[in-house]
């Protein structure tokens, strides 16, 4: 046996890169509709303003899962389709969608993973400082409010917040993330702050209001990654260590989310250059922060590889010309997806989903018309091995959720990365399932037998 029996077989998707209806049926704008409407920020100049139109064609896609024998599903709302400012009123027609979403998925026997923010930020809420303001956090945990009290009958599994490091990170150090700020280092340290603490509050939100018991995660990136060259104790600890290092830029190393989360403190800082950064913040916060949860949902995509030197110090080897890339330039590295979680367990002793996992390729409909990606299913099967390692050696993965379920509008690299089990065309909205959809078909009806 591959996988354990209940092993969860999804795909992922997130709100703004399917959904389109940017304006529809009382939609507010949110950051990335804002950025996505000025030039020269998105390849292309695409926006999501019609992405996949998993807005008006939920029940294609749902017909598209229901082939697929999917047994989750892992989407995100957006804030400002529920409060179209951000605060205030409940635009109802926003929370419908969902609701009938979550209803069309349980009939389906398909399980809802919900996250409550996939990097919309609310134009509004930027505009009383986003993240840079610490309201945001009282903020976020009403919006979290009344999406679970609307859902929670009926939906069980619930991630906060996806990678901070990006809509942080990339979108206020002018990393080409929405809204595309550039500021200072110490706001930075300030607005991650802002960020778990906005967590911490869900996560108090989540279980006060829930019906179904809730079953919680958070998802940070989880690129900061090393495995091992070689099995050897000396190369696993070095990469053990550099994995978790919060080094000089430390906001780009999960330990920064993960730390204060789960281990109720920042990671070590001494000695480094931010050091005097950091926000003083409020005595309780840190309890705010590290409220229990369920999971660690973890997107991975490749992994560093590096070796220990003489003192054990983690040297990240070079990646020789022509190393196996995938279209976004990501290196083909499926040993990730088994020292990631094994590394993330030793460290935190959670349970663990992969939530997001998979590579963009240069998918075209053939002259039979159909599209063959047989890179896609190579890379699946790669990974999908290593993770089977890791699930015999009792770390409990309770699950895998392939990013994503169709093409989509890959933020600042617009429509030019084919990430789907299933084509778009974003002419006509057809779909078409790839190659690689019917083969992770079989995988889930085998529950991985075939690997
Ligand atoms: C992320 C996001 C996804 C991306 C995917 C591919 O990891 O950046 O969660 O929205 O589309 O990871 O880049």
């Amino acid at each position: 046996m591959k996988f354990p029996q209940n092993f969860v077989w999804g795909a992922a998707s997130s709100s703004y890169q399917v959904e389109g209806a940017y304006d529809s049926e009382g939609k507010g704008m949110s950051v990335w509709d804002v950025y996505t409407h000025e030039p020269d920020h998105i390849l292309n100049d695409d926006t999501g303003d019609e992405a996949c139109d998993h807005y008006g064609r939920f029940d294609t896609d749902l017909r598209i899962m229901q082939e697929l024998k999917l047994k989750a599903y892992r989407f995100s709302i957006s804030w400002p389709r529920i409060f179209p400012e951000g605060f205030g009123k409940i635009n109802e027609k926003g929370m419908d969608f969902y609701d009938r979403m979550v209803d069309g998925l349980l009939e389906n026997n398909i399980v809802p993973y919900i996250t409550l923010f996939h990097w919309e930020l609310p134009y509004g809420l930027y505009l009383k400082g986003g993240w840079l303001n610490r309201d945001i956090a009282g903020y976020f945990a009403d919006y979290v409010t009344a999406v679970v009290s609307r859902l929670s009958d009926r939906v069980q599994f619930w991630i906060t917040e996806n990678e901070p490091q990006c809509y942080i990170g990339a979108a206020l150090r002018g990393g080409g993330h929405a809204p595309g700020l550039k500021v200072g280092e110490r706001d930075i340290f300030l607005a991650a702050h802002h960020s778990l603490l906005a967590h911490g509050y869900a996560v108090e939100a989540i279980r006060k209001t829930a019906k179904l018991k809730p079953v919680i995660g958070y998802a940070p990136a989880s690129w900061h990654l090393w495995s091992p060259v070689t099995e050897c104790e000396a190369d696993i600890e070095a990469c053990r260590r550099e994995t978790f290092q919060a080094g000089d830029n430390p906001i780009g190393v999960t330990s920064w989310w993960l730390d204060p989360v789960i281990l109720g403190k920042y990671p070590e800082t001494k000695g480094y250059l931010y050091e005097r950064y950091l926000p003083d913040f409020q005595e309780d916060d840190m309890r705010v922060i590290s409220q229990p949860i369920d999971f660690i949902g973890m997107n991975v995509y490749q992994t560093y590889r590096g070796k220990a030197d003489a003192e054990g110090n983690c040297i990240t080897e070079k990646n020789g010309p022509g190393y196996a890339r995938t279209n976004s330039g990501w290196t083909v590295t499926p040993e990730a997806l088994y020292w990631g979680p094994r590394f993330y367990y030793e460290r935190y002793h959670k349970k663990l989903y992969i939530t997001e996992n998979g590579l963009s390729n240069q998918d075209w409909v053939c002259m039979d018309g159909k599209v063959h990606d047989p890179q896609r299913i190579d890379f699946l099967h790669r990974y999908l091995l290593q993770l089977s390692r890791e699930v015999n050696e009792e770390i409990p993965v309770e699950g895998y959720f392939h990013w994503a379920l169709t093409d989509n509008f890959e933020w600042a690299s617009g429509y030019s990365n084919r990430f789907g089990l299933v084509y778009t065309d974003f002419e006509s909205q057809n779909r078409i399932i790839k190659d690689s959809g019917r083969w992770y078909r079989q995988v889930i009806e085998s529950n991985g037998e075939i690997l």
